[in-house]
């Protein structure tokens, strides 16, 4: 439900056609791009908003490499909690040898409320946020992170939360925060870690060796961000068609109209399309037992012969005498241990 992940190369002229097929007026916004400010996608401030059917042209060349990203900016608070973003992915011209990996990941990190039974995201929620998303997808539908091991791994966050920055922790290996969406860190300001905290409207690259053969979980540290929906019944009017109500209410309140149902920006026309959604499971079968995680959480599978797993790594075999199990009575008595 978010855009295409844009990939360009620094220097390349880039030309965007953005058709308009919401009932509401949109603009988009390049984050972190270099432009002329003409081209920012500010609605009302860099440029008039693109109205229902119309098609606007973007265009610019790429001064910079980088990870960068997309956004809906008019009515931001109903268009991007409907998804309207993505990312963007500009490669150096001239690539150092550092600069290349064998793998280069892209994640989008958002943030949802979407009622329990609904498929559509309520837009008119300012907190308590029910669905926490890499790529749209809440565990278990995010997609694993399969690697060789011994590959150089290079992952991109980007944030376009509502409300939230997420500290994202990868378990088994440590990493460098090698840029932000502002440019390549040097070398020299770089340093090791486990977590990473990824602010809304910033994106950041990750890069490390996989070293460590294993399932490993990938994400955020925020434990409400590691679940789905609870149970609440909130009404959401957003992509309802209120025609009918109005008429009803019409006779009682003289020039009654429902609000919320294309967002708050301005009162479109019935019947706007929505993202197809759906609410995942909390947790999922696991390889020993149930995962009871959902939410912002994907795994990082490191396999020694990529060609001896099924395309999505499967679950990893343990060697022998490397799984936690049940302490035996003999065990207890040897080291001491009093349960
Ligand atoms: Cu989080």
């Amino acid at each position: 439900v978010h855009g295409p992940t844009l990939e360009a190369v620094e220097g390349d002229r880039v030309r965007v056609y953005v058709t308009n097929r919401l009932p509401a007026p949109t603009t988009v916004h390049w984050h972190g791009v270099f432009l002329p400010n003409g081209m920012d996608g500010v609605g009302g401030l860099t440029q008039r908003a693109i109205r229902p059917g119309e098609t606007f042209k973007y265009e610019w060349t790429f001064r910079q490499h980088g990870t960068f990203m997309y956004h809906s900016h008019h009515d931001e608070m109903t268009q991007m909690a409907l998804g309207l973003m993505g990312m963007i992915v500009v490669h150096p011209r001239r690539p150092t040898p550092a600069y290349r990996v064998d793998r280069d990941f892209v994640i989008l990190l958002s943030q949802w409320f979407i009622a329990p039974g609904a498929a559509r995201p309520d837009p008119n929620r300012m907190s308590d946020f029910n669905l926490l998303t890499m790529n749209a997808k809440a565990f278990p539908g995010t997609t694993p992170l399969v690697c060789k091991l011994g590959d150089r791994v290079r992952i991109r966050f980007g944030n376009l939360s509502a409300m939230d920055h997420h500290p994202i922790h990868l378990h088994g290996h440590h990493f460098r925060t090698v840029a932000t969406d502002g440019g390549r860190i040097p070398l020299s300001a770089q340093y090791p870690e486990t977590t990473l905290l990824v602010p809304t409207g910033a994106t950041r690259d990750i890069e490390f060796v996989a070293d460590a053969p294993g399932d490993w979980p990938l994400h955020c540290h925020m434990t409400h961000h590691l679940m789905n929906q609870m149970g609440h019944g909130i009404p959401n009017l957003i992509g309802a068609d209120a025609a009918a109500i109005d008429r009803r209410v019409r006779p009682l309140l003289p020039g009654y109209m429902t609000m919320g149902h294309t967002g708050m920006g301005d009162m479109g026309e019935m019947g706007m399309a929505v993202p197809e959604n759906s609410i995942p499971m909390v947790g999922a079968r696991g390889p020993f037992d149930y995962v009871t995680m959902g939410g912002m959480f994907t795994i990082l599978k490191v396999r020694a012969d990529l060609a001896r797993v099924p395309e999505d790594g499967g679950w990893y075999q343990h060697p022998p005498g490397t799984v936690a199990e049940p302490a035996t009575p003999e065990e207890l008595a040897r080291d001491g241990i009093r349960t």
